[in-house]
């Protein structure tokens, strides 16, 4: 997968290999680099940011003796990139969950993102993991709006194990998901994940009704949902989600048909949060969590 980024950075690094590393040689090649990052899903004002930290890096510099022009070019756009994952810290969630096990709070998660980015799936995913691990889930169905919301939430609650709260359609989200903290609390489950209604964010009403879910809830943790199929859109969802509502780290769906790979690092640039997993399928098992230095490396073969 996302060997759309692989190949851009790979003929960029091709093309300055042969040349001195003048102010002109850098310019020409990452203007095509540029280009060819924004149609691979990288943001544009991400893609700058990139190129402008590299030029600080290369240009002038002189390349160590015994190492080629494309070695010392490759090292540089690794530092570039490892930089923008590192700014961002990594966050283990289930290290988080198993510290708390046992205590008198649940663990509270809240999902947010636009619709039909994938939370509710990502939701039943993560439930398995923890299922699987030994904890005790419940996941609250706060999506009252949507037609057929709440049978596929309670259906995916079933295969994956956990406990399901709901109050029914047109129910206040943020009732059903203090609903869903108070069984937490009085049965002793270990973790509580909260599945909201797509929104736009666009719609104020919406935006609000989420902070309230938010304020309610006071949740550990608040994960924004983005399909990586949908490119610069999902990074524009989460800059607003971001700026409006704000949230904790990312998840991002869709990883096992994106062929590009942009939405990974513009999510992370534009955010300065880190992404916890992946989705790469439909199935329940389908959900990796993300090594950036393993993705970083995949795209520097
Ligand atoms: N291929 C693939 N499909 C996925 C992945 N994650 C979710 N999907 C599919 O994306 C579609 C939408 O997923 P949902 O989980 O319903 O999305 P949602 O964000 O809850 O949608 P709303 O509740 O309408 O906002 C479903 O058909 C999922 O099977 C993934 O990682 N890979
Ligand atoms: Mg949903």
């Amino acid at each position: 997968m996302q060997q759309g980024l692989s190949r851009v950075f790979r003929e960029f690094v091709r093309s300055l290999a042969y040349k001195e590393i003048t102010p002109e040689s850098f310019d020409e090649a990452s203007s095509k680099l540029l280009l060819e990052l924004v149609e691979n899903n990288v943001a544009l004002e991400v893609a700058e940011g990139l190129i402008a930290q590299l030029r600080e890096r290369v240009v002038g510099r002189s390349v160590k003796r015994g190492s080629s022009v494309a070695e010392f070019i490759r090292e540089e756009l690794k530092a570039v990139l490892l930089d923008v994952f590192e700014r961002a810290g990594v966050f283990n969630l289930e290290r988080e969950v198993s510290v708390r096990k046992g205590g008198a709070e649940p663990y509270k998660v809240v999902f947010l993102g636009p619709n039909g980015h994938g939370k509710t799936t990502t939701i039943g995913k993560l439930a398995y993991r923890l299922r699987l691990r030994g904890y005790r889930v419940v996941i609250a169905a706060a999506d009252t709006f949507r037609a057929g919301a709440i049978e596929q939430v309670s259906q995916i609650a079933s295969m994956s194990g956990a406990f399901l709260v709901s109050l029914g359609y047109g129910a206040d989200p943020a009732a059903v998901a203090y609903e869903a903290v108070e069984r937490a609390r009085k049965q002793g489950f270990d973790v509580v994940l909260v599945d909201t209604a797509g929104r736009m964010h666009t719609r104020r009403n919406l935006m609000d009704e989420m902070r309230k879910i938010i304020r309610v809830v006071e949740p550990d943790f608040r994960v924004f949902v983005g399909d990586a199929l949908t490119g610069n859109d999902a990074v524009e969802m989460a800059r607003t989600f971001f700026e409006e509502v704000g949230f904790d780290g990312s998840i991002v769906t869709k990883f096992d048909a994106d062929t590009k790979g942009g939405v990974v690092l513009s999510i992370v640039y534009t955010t300065g949060r880190p992404i916890l997993y992946v989705g790469a399928g439909q199935k329940l098992e389908d959900l990796h969590p993300f090594d950036f230095r393993n993705f970083v490396d995949s795209l520097l073969d």
